[in-house]
């Protein structure tokens, strides 16, 4: 297969994914309870760990582990171990607490890279991302392959995606002909297999059945990081996690931080909370803190420390000029478990300075 790809030329298939009702159905049945059939899901996908058998090739000998470079099927008589009993790509898995059921989500990386490899991007379970991916049922029915890369938000797909490809990196673009053609490399690469309750569920999707569990190979290439309530804080920082599973509410409007535009609910947008004016030469500059401050100031904007994170209500001594507000310490920016101040109820424009 040629890997080589125009990024420029990327298709968005987005048919699978965007399920609707079926205007033809006849009575709709209710849905049965997720515990009732989680259960039954994870027998069925155990049982096909211990009866398949997974094999990787690269045919076309690039190094890289391409979707068409994964094999999965039954075990035969020169395929006698199983996913479930191999070494080489050891079975993860991550638990997802959702409708009340603790999912254990079982997965396999490909690609071999520590969490610590600085090399791409884990996108969040709310930002975009460029995949391939070949989607089957577990007797085998390929209901979709999409070898090419292909681009999706992870909140518009099935909702195994949100939890599973946050397990991943992306990789990085080699230019190889100067001419817009770009070569992926090191990119993520595995195997997720859905219970139903995270894939199509009661609904099914075209010849997918009701409560059917999906098998996902995939490779992730690249992570665009959003902010869906454009608040100016990315959906990596607002995409939190509570304990029983449910996503950081900070104002408990029923509306999570990463899709509220107001997370104190104090009556002040974020974005304005998270501002900083300054005037140079008689023009007023209005700049936003970054969520967590840059490594390095950029040069390019002397008057804006990047270094600087949204800061706590400011602690240091009030200014004696009107109206008497507290200035800045530089722990206000720095202290790890500040309280930043667009989450803070009690902390509302004016500011200080
Ligand atoms: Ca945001
Ligand atoms: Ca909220
Ligand atoms: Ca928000
Ligand atoms: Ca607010």
């Amino acid at each position: 297969m040629n890997r080589i790809f125009k990024i420029f030329s990327i298709l968005t298939l987005g048919v699978l994914f965007t399920a609707c009702p079926k205007d033809d159905a006849p009575e709709p049945v209710p849905a049965r309870p997720h515990a009732d059939v989680y259960p039954e899901d994870l027998i069925k996908i155990e049982d096909y760990l211990k009866s398949h058998y997974v094999e990787i090739t690269d045919e076309d000998l690039d190094g890289e582990v391409d979707v068409a470079d994964m094999k999965i099927d039954s075990l035969d008589d020169t395929h006698t171990v199983s996913i479930w009993d191999q070494t080489e790509y050891p079975l993860e898995n991550k638990i997802v607490k959702l409708y009340g059921v603790d999912f254990k989500v079982y997965y396999l990386k490909f690609d071999g890279k520590a969490d610590t490899d600085a090399e791409g991007d884990k996108p969040c379970g709310t930002d975009r991302v460029l995949v391939s991916y070949r989607g089957s049922l577990l007797d085998g029915y390929q209901f979709d392959y999409a070898p090419n890369p292909v681009e999706f938000n992870l909140i518009d797909v099935v909702k195994g995606w949100e939890y599973i490809m946050p397990q991943f990196r992306a990789g990085y673009f080699d230019p190889v002909g100067g001419d817009g053609t770009l070569n992926p490399r090191n990119f993520g690469s595995g195997v997720m297999f859905l219970p139903s309750g995270l894939g199509y569920y009661s609904g099914g999707f075209g010849n997918i059945p009701a409560y059917a569990p999906l098998v996902f190979t995939f490779n992730l290439f690249a992570v665009t990081r959003l902010d869906q309530d454009i608040d100016k804080i990315e959906d990596r920082y607002e995409y939190e996690f509570n304990e029983d599973g449910s996503l950081i509410d900070t104002d408990a409007d029923g509306i999570p931080n990463v899709f509220d535009n107001d997370d104190d609910g104090d009556g002040y947008k974020t974005i304005n909370e998270i501002k900083h004016t300054y005037v140079d030469n008689g023009v007023t500059y209005t700049v936003y803190y970054p969520f967590t401050g840059a490594a390095v100031d950029n040069p390019a904007t002397p008057f804006v420390d990047e270094t600087q994170g949204i800061p706590r209500c400011f602690t240091g001594p009030n200014s004696t000029e009107s109206p008497f507000l507290p200035t800045s310490v530089p722990a206000d920016f720095t202290e790890p478990t500040r309280l930043r101040r667009h989450l803070d109820r009690n902390c509302k424009p004016p500011f200080g300075g």
